[in-house]
């Protein structure tokens, strides 16, 4: 259950949590029109620190483009909105939800005459999918759901409607046992998990689907591929066939929320050793390590909270 935190910033001030409510004819409620964003904010010894701000600010204000939101703010107000929100809440590891949505107004599919709110709330949010997943692996399921197929719902967009899609295949997933369902893309090919990016390890290079393939491009996943290419390891975006998942010596998500997650098995299918591979660990070692501070934060990744000037 989600634990209060005290404030949440709504168009442009900071409202108490319990205040941060919709009515139930506003338009994101009957047609699922938002886009939002999930981005994490870690505990470093030099206070708090949001990951990859910038960037996930930037992904909202595409989606939005996409859904002809115009937000109101911009990306440096919206990056201040946020500092100032963590600070406030006195939150140290937490998980920001930017949204913006249509509110109340019109009733109807045009979503033109319904207002604008933009809200963005932050609390603490452990391990996504289990203590133990990080270090053991998981156990997933190919679905039975097709990702989002192209020209219909994009999939560049994070927007609320995509997560129907989501939640059937997590809700499969968990019904049959699984921690996370993979879905293949309209074409069959690997897309992504309900909420993660995917990567496979075969012979000692990475492949991870294109942006093509139905795939959130995910914060998370350039993060990795970035990491790869400074670690040596070759990393190819490529359509990944999904017989590809059950002989390859390793496969992880990527995401905020689950950061970098191995897979052990997929279908019952055991996953090359059954546990964490030497690739994910060390991908998982380079991340940690800028995160929690440890080492030197090389690529401007992450914004510190508690300095009042200069919002980078
Ligand atoms: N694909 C999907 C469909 C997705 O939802 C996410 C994030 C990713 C890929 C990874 O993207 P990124 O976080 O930028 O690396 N999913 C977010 C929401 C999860 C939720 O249950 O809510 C997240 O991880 O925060």
């Amino acid at each position: 259950m989600l634990t209060p935190t005290e404030k949440i910033w709504h168009n442009g001030r900071f409202i108490d949590w319990d205040d941060a409510k919709i009515h139930v004819l506003a338009h994101v409620v009957n047609y699922g029109t938002s886009v939002f964003e999930g981005i994490r904010c870690y505990s470093t010894p030099a206070g708090p620190a949001i990951f990859r701000l910038r960037e996930h600010i930037r992904r909202m204000i595409d989606s939005a483009k996409i859904y002809r939101m115009d937000l109101g703010y911009s990306l440096d107000e919206l990056a201040e909105a946020m500092v100032e929100l963590v600070r406030l809440n006195r939150m140290q590891a937490c998980y920001l939800r930017p949204i913006a949505l249509r509110g109340y107004g019109e009733i109807g599919v045009n979503p033109g005459k319904n207002p604008i709110e933009v809200y963005v709330a932050c609390w603490e949010w452990g391990k996504y999918l289990g203590e133990e997943a990080l270090a053991q692996g998981v156990d997933v399921c190919v679905s039975s759901w097709t990702r989002l197929a192209p020209n219909t719902l994009p999939t560049l967009a994070k927007s609320g409607a995509n997560y129907m899609n989501s939640q059937l295949i997590k809700m499969e997933a968990l019904a049959n046992g699984y921690t996370e369902g993979i879905a293949l893309d309209s074409g069959g090919y690997v897309s992504e998990g309900s909420g993660e990016n995917i990567f496979v390890v075969r012979d000692g290079k990475i492949l991870t689907p294109p942006l093509g393939a139905s795939v959130l491009p995910g914060i998370t996943r350039d993060s990795v591929l970035k990491l790869a290419a400074e670690l040596g390891i070759p990393v190819v975006e490529t359509l990944v066939p999904r017989e590809m998942l059950y002989i390859a010596d390793e496969v992880f998500f990527s995401g905020t929320a689950a950061e970098i997650t191995p897979i052990r098995s997929i279908d019952k299918i055991t996953i090359g050793k059954g546990r964490r591979g030497p690739v994910a660990e060390k991908l998982q070692q380079e991340f940690f390590a800028i995160i929690e501070g440890s080492k030197p934060d090389r690529y401007g990744w992450l914004t510190p909270v508690n300095v009042t000037v200069g919002v980078k």
